[in-house]
C-alpha cells in the first residue's frame, strides 16, 4: 500500500484530498495483483476461457458490467484518468516544457455507478475537462488502456509520460476527482482508482458517496480557469457538494421570489390546488436519498433576503417562498436498488413505484425481510422518481384507489423528459419574449442592433414521444434529433443552440446556456435600466413612476433569466436541480401536475417499451439517429410493414449500450395498438436477430410484457 497524505474536512459534504509520491513499482505491483484472470504478459493472446470478457467497451454511459468483473477495469480506469489529466496539462502549452510543468494539470472525473442497473452491476464513467462526458478521443484512450492485456506495454508505452517526468517534481502529475454511489462494491472499486492515481503521483480528490451530477459539477468548477466560457460570473464557483447545494437552493428561492401577483381567477384556482402540496420523491433506494435530504435541510433553513413580490398567504409553506413540501422516500437499504422503484422502473413500466419502508431495525439488517406496505401513507398526486445515481428524474401521479387489473395502470400520469423539455422550453421562451418585447416596446428602441434574440431549441432522441415533437414544432421551437445517450444530446444542444434544452424521454436532461444568452441578458438589463423616454410615461420622472405592467413583467422575466443558469447544472443534468426547476416553474405558472400532464401542453401518444435478449446485440446496426435498423436489413422491412398497418404507428429497435438486450420502442394512436406494434417488433427481432430464451408469447399465444 502506498503511503498517502491527506487533508479532509469534517463535513461529509466536502471531499478529502489525497496525494503521494509517484511509485511506478507500485503501479506494476497493482497491475499484477489486479490482472485479468489468466492474463500473462508473456502470452497476451491467451485464449484460455475466463469469466472476464475479451473486450470491455465504453457504452452509452461508460464501462458497465457485473461488479465481479470490474476490479482490473477500475484499476486501469484510474491509470487512464491520471493519464488524461496529465496529458491535458502537457498539451496546454506544447511549445514550452518549462511552462507546461509549472501549469496545474486539468482535473478529470471518475464516477463509480451503474446508474439505473440493478445492484449486482457496477460501472464507471469519466468526466472530461469541461465537466461533461469524456470526448471521443478520451474514450478511445480509456478503452485502449482498459483493454491492454500486456502490463509491460501499458507501463512502458502508454504511461511513458509518467516515467519521463522528473520524479522529484513536487507538482502533482494529475488531478482526479472521484465519486461513488451507494452500491456495496463501489467503495472497494473506488479504492482501486485511488491507488492507481496515487501510485502515478497524482492528487486524488475523493468526494465520497455522491450523485453523478455532483461529480461532474466538481470537475467543471475545479477547471474553472479552462471553463471560463461555460462559467460566467453569474455562476459563482462552488467546488464542493455543500456549496453547490447552497447555490441551487438559493437560486430556487430567488426564482420563486419572482412570482407575479395573481390577476385571473382561473390562475388563483390552479395555484391554490398546487399550494402546500407535498412532493414525494422516490430515490430508487440509491444515492439520491442522502443528497435530497441534504438539499431539504438547506431549504428548511434558507430564508429570503428580499421578500419582494411574495405571496405570503400560504400558512403551511416550508420557507417563506415555496409552497411545496419535499419528502424523500426510498432510502438505500429500505428496498432493492432500482427494483420496483426509480425512474427507469416508473418510466419504462408506466406505473408508480413501490414505496419501501423500514418497519424496524431488523428490516435493515435482513434485506429479505424488507417490508412493503400495501397502503402507502403519502399523497400520490405529486410524485417524482430519481434513478440510482440521481442524474435523471420523471414526475408522476396516480390514484391508488383505482382498479389496476389491466396491463396499464389506470389514472397514472407520467411526466417524462419530453414533458419536462416542453415545460422548461416554453418557460424560457416566454421569459425571453417578455424581455425582448419590453425592451423593444416600452423604450421605443430599435433593438435589433443591440439585442439579439438567442437561438432556443430542444434536442430529443428517437424515444421522444411523437406528440411532444409535434407540439414543439407547432410552437415554432426548433428541434433536433440526436443519438441515445447524454453525450450525444448534450453535444447537439451545445453545437446548435444558444439556449439548448435537452432531455431524453427517460428524464436525463438539462439546459445549456451559451455566450449569446448571457449577452442578451446583459444587454436587456442595460436597456431596462435606462430611464424611459418621457413620452412613454406621462411627464413624471422615472424614479417616481411605477413601472408599467409590461415592464414589471419584463423585470421579473429578466430576473428569472439571470437566476436559471445557477439553478441548472450545465455540466450534466442533475435530477435534484431538475426537481427544483420543474417545481418552481409549476409554482410560478400556478399549474398542478395534472394540469401540466393533460391540459397545458399536449397529450402523449400511447407508447410501449420492451426488451429482447439476443445472442449478439452488436449484430444490430442502426442509422445515426437510431430510427432505422440497417442490419439485419429484413428487420426494417418487416417493421415498416407493421407500422403501416397501425394508425400513427412508429417503432424502432436498437441495441442497448448499458444492458445485454435489444430495446424496442413503439407508439401508436391507442394503447392497444402501441402494445400490439411493440409485440410485433419483439417477434421480428427475436426471429431475425437470434433471440435467446423463451420465444415471445406473440410467437406462440397472446402478447405479454417482459
Ligand atoms: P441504453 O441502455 O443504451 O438504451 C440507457 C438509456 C439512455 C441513457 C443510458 C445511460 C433508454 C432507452 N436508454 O441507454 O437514454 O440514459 O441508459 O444511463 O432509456
Ligand atoms: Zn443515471
Amino acid at each position: 500500500m502506498i503511503p498517502s497524505t491527506s487533508t479532509s474536512s469534517s463535513s461529509s459534504l466536502a471531499p478529502s484530498v489525497h496525494f503521494a509520491g509517484r511509485n511506478l513499482d507500485e503501479v506494476r505491483r497493482l497491475l499484477v495483483k489486479f490482472d485479468y484472470p489468466n492474463n500473462n504478459s508473456d502470452n497476451t493472446n491467451s485464449n484460455t476461457p475466463s469469466r472476464h470478457r475479451q473486450h470491455y467497451s465504453y457504452g452509452t454511459a461508460g464501462f458497465r458490467y457485473p461488479a465481479t468483473e470490474l476490479s482490473p477495469v477500475l484499476l486501469r480506469v484510474g491509470l487512464a484518468a491520471a493519464l488524461l489529466s496529465a496529458q491535458t496539462r502537457t498539451t496546454t502549452n506544447p511549445s514550452s516544457t518549462a511552462s507546461s510543468t509549472a501549469a496545474a494539470p486539468a482535473a478529470i472525473g471518475v464516477m463509480i455507478t451503474a446508474s439505473h442497473n440493478t445492484a449486482e452491476y457496477n460501472g464507471v464513467k469519466l468526466a472530461g475537462v469541461d465537466g461533461g462526458m469524456l470526448d471521443a478521443a478520451g474514450e478511445a484512450l480509456a478503452v485502449a488502456i482498459v483493454n491492454e492485456r500486456n502490463n509491460d506495454a501499458l507501463l512502458v508505452d502508454r504511461l511513458d509520460c509518467f516515467r519521463r517526468n522528473d520524479t522529484n517534481d513536487a507538482t502533482a502529475t494529475a488531478v482526479v476527482h472521484l465519486g461513488r454511489d451507494t452500491r456495496e462494491h463501489s467503495l472497494p472499486l473506488a479504492c482501486l482508482v485511488k491507488q492507481a492515481v496515487l501510485a502515478l503521483g497524482g492528487t486524488l480528490v475523493d468526494h465520497g458517496v455522491v450523485t453523478t451530477p455532483i461529480l461532474h459539477h466538481a470537475v467543471a468548477h475545479a477547471n474553472a480557469s479552462t471553463n471560463w466560457m461555460l462559467l460566467p460570473t453569474t455562476i459563482p464557483l462552488r467546488l464542493h457538494t455543500a456549496g453547490y447545494y447552497d447555490l441551487v437552493v438559493h437560486s430556487y428561492i430567488a426564482l420563486l421570489a419572482t412570482k407575479a401577483p395573481l390577476h385571473h381567477p382561473h390562475q388563483q384556482h390552479q395555484r391554490d390546488s398546487h399550494c402546500n402540496s407535498v412532493l414525494v420523491v422516490d430515490c430508487a433506494c440509491g444515492v439520491g436519498y442522502p443528497h435530497l435530504q441534504a438539499l431539504i435541510a438547506r431549504l428548511h433553513s434558507a430564508t429570503l433576503p428580499n421578500p419582494l413580490h411574495l405571496q405570503q398567504s400560504h400558512s403551511r409553506c416550508r420557507n417563506n417562498v415555496s409552497s411545496t413540501i419535499l419528502v424523500a422516500a426510498n432510502a438505500p437499504g429500505t428496498g432493492p436498488l432500482n427494483e420496483g422503484c426509480g425512474s427507469e422502473f416508473v418510466q419504462k413500466e408506466q406505473k408508480p413505484c413501490t414505496w419501501y419502508f423500514n418497519e424496524n431495525e431488523e428490516d435493515v439488517k435482513d434485506t429479505n425481510s424488507i417490508s412493503k406496505r400495501n397502503n402507502d401513507p403519502f399523497p400520490t398526486s405529486y410524485c417524482a422518481s430519481l434513478d440510482g445515481d440521481a442524474d435523471r428524474i420523471v414526475f408522476f401521479s396516480y390514484d391508488k384507489s383505482s382498479n389496476n387489473t389491466g396491463s396499464r395502470f389506470e389514472n397514472f400520469l407520467l411526466l417524462d423528459g419530453d414533458k419536462m423539455a416542453c415545460l422548461i422550453g416554453n418557460f424560457l421562451s416566454d421569459q425571453l419574449t417578455t424581455v425582448l418585447e419590453a425592451c423593444r416596446g416600452a423604450n421605443g428602441l430599435d433593438t435589433h442592433s443591440e439585442l439579439q434574440y438567442p437561438m432556443l431549441g430542444v434536442v430529443q432522441t428517437a424515444y421522444a414521444n411523437g406528440a411532444s415533437t409535434a407540439y414543439l414544432q407547432k410552437q415554432g421551437v426548433v428541434t433536433r434529433l440526436a443519438k441515445t445517450g447524454v453525450k450525444y444530446v448534450h453535444a447537439a444542444a451545445h453545437e446548435h443552440f444558444d439556449v439548448g434544452v435537452y432531455f431524453e424521454a427517460n428524464g436525463h436532461g438539462t439546459v445549456l446556456f451559451g455566450p449569446a444568452y448571457y449577452d442578451f441578458v446583459r444587454e436587456a438589463e442595460k436597456i431596462l435600466r435606462r430611464p424611459p423616454p418621457p413620452q412613454s410615461f406621462s411627464d413624471t420622472t422615472a424614479s417616481t413612476t411605477p413601472l408599467p405592467p409590461s415592464s414589471a413583467a419584463a423585470v421579473r422575466a429578466l430576473q428569472r433569466l439571470r437566476v436559471l443558469p445557477a439553478l441548472i447544472n450545465q455540466a450534466v443534468g442533475d435530477a435534484l436541480c431538475d426537481l427544483l426547476l420543474v417545481d418552481a416553474i409549476l409554482q410560478l405558472q400556478g399549474w398542478t401536475l395534472a394540469y401540466w400532464a393533460t391540459t397545458a401542453l399536449y397529450q402523449d401518444l400511447p407508447s410501449r417499451q420492451l426488451k429482447v435478449k439476443v445472442q449478439d446485440r452488436s449484430a444490430i446496426q442502426t442509422n445515426d439517429t437510431e430510427t432505422i435498423c440497417l442490419s439485419p436489413a429484413l428487420v426494417q422491412t418487416e417493421l415498416d410493414a407493421a407500422m403501416q398497418r397501425c394508425d400513427q404507428g412508429r417503432a424502432f429497435v436498437r441495441p442497448s449500450g448499458t444492458e445485454d438486450v435489444v430495446r424496442i420502442y413503439a407508439e401508436a394512436a391507442t394503447a392497444e395498438l402501441a402494445d400490439t406494434l411493440a409485440a410485433q417488433a419483439v417477434e421480428i427481432v427475436y426471429r431475425l436477430c437470434g433471440g435467446i430464451g423463451d420465444p415471445p408469447p406473440s410467437m406462440t399465444t397472446a402478447h405479454s410484457r417482459m
